[in-house]
């Protein structure tokens, strides 16, 4: 049965599964879901995702939210295809991709959604902008990512010097902060270049402009 995923191709949290199911080279089929008409909220996709957001997997029947935890279970269920984004055998490794997992959930994904709310999505809404939210927001990222730059001028990404999910992570709403107005990503140099290197990734290529559904790799 082929991997499939529900969600919006244009949102966030689909894209971050997108991107595993590339970077592990797992064909999947896509079926999207319109958030304009509120498709999320309606009684057979509430079924399924009970909080009314997208994404969604069906794996053969097994159901599972949550695009983090989606990421885990694709690359562990996929473990020997693609590139290897989780350690699973050397425990510091593992606690060190722990950690990394940690660092984007606390100290990323809180001011970039702050400011990808404010500047895109509430625009769109018809919801006026509030720019003291978004400076406050740019203020602590930018701590934040001066703590990044240190780190990773000892290593080549957030966990270690191998690539892993934690850093993928970061990328939907990361790139978000361009559109925003920020120029924040370039503006330290080992977070510049670290933005560089996962950004340029065929993966984040093939989904960057809309999900679409892979027959084959
Ligand atoms: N923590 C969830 C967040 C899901 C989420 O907020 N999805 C957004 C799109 S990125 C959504 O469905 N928004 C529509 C709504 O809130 O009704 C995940 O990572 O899957």
């Amino acid at each position: 049965m082929v991997f499939k995923l529900y969600g919006s191709a244009f949102s966030t949290c689909t894209k971050r599964v997108a991107i595993v199911l590339h970077e592990k080279r797992v064909p999947f089929e896509f079926f999207p879901i319109n958030l304009a008409t509120r498709e999320q909220k309606t009684p057979s996709f509430l079924e399924k995702q009970p909080f009314g957001v997208v994404p969604y997997i069906d794996d053969d029947g097994f159901i599972l939210y949550e695009s983090r935890a989606i990421s885990r279970y694709i690359a562990l269920k996929y473990e020997s295809q693609g590139t290897k984004l989780i350690p699973t055998h050397d425990l510091k490794k593992i606690a060190l991709f722990e950690q990394a997992v940690c660092i984007e959930q606390s100290s990323f994904d809180p001011y970039v959604t702050a400011v990808g709310m404010e500047k895109i999505i509430n625009p769109r809404k018809g919801i006026q902008t509030n720019e003291a939210t978004v400076e406050a927001a740019l203020a602590s990222l930018s701590a934040k990512l001066d703590v990044y730059d240190v780190i990773l001028a000892k290593q080549k990404y957030l966990a270690g010097d191998d690539v892993t999910l934690a850093d993928f992570f970061h990328i939907p709403w990361g790139v978000l902060l361009v559109v925003a107005g920020s120029d924040i990503m370039e503006s330290k140099p080992n977070v510049a270049r670290w933005w560089k290197d996962i950004t340029s990734r065929p993966s984040w290529a093939a989904v960057k402009d809309g999900v679409n559904s892979v027959a084959s790799f």
